[in-house]
């Protein structure tokens, strides 16, 4: 059986954040949390970037431009959807999470969906370093892991 599985350690890549500037009580942490784990992980300064967006219906744009400019290994998306009285945030969910896999596959450039779908503050403070975790922490891992394995799997042999 051959197992291919990455470590989570920082080498000289690029990482592009970008934040959504709406509710951005929530996301500034998960923007700690995920440039926590970066730097904790080996990432240097100049290895980090964030670029803010009005609202997570705008993640899927940036992140398109940001991953055709081959510039970066991966591009986390942090943002928070909570719902109001009207339905609007199912139309941003659906849409930001439809945009950020259809760049990840079109470009090989991963994309992480760290953007919390909740029904109200509570729910996204609690996922935003609260007690149920820190989303953007996940997401940053998930975008060390993605880069490595994909190393991995371009390496001769595999
Ligand atoms: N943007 C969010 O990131 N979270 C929300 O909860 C939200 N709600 O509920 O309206 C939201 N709206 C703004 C949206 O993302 C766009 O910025 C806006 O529609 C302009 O295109």
């Amino acid at each position: 059986m051959n197992t291919i599985e990455s470590n989570l350690l920082v080498g000289n890549d690029q990482f592009a954040i970008i934040v959504s500037r709406f509710n951005d009580l929530v996301t500034r942490r998960l923007l700690d949390g995920a440039l926590d784990t970066f730097r904790r992980h080996g990432a240097k300064e100049e290895q980090l970037t964030v670029i803010w967006a009005p609202g997570s219906f705008e993640l899927p744009q940036l992140a398109q431009q940001l991953a055709t400019s081959k510039k970066y290994a991966a591009i986390v998306a942090l943002g928070a959807v909570i719902q109001g009285e009207t339905t609007h945030h199912d139309y941003i969910n659906h849409q930001v999470a439809a945009g950020l896999m259809r760049t990840a596959q079109e470009t090989g450039v991963p994309v992480m969906f760290g953007v919390l779908t909740c029904e109200n503050l509570d729910q996204a403070l609690n996922r935003a370093g609260g007690k149920a975790g820190n989303k953007g922490t996940e997401a940053a891992l998930a975008a060390i892991e993605m880069v490595n394995t994909l190393k991995l799997l371009k390496s001769p042999g595999v």
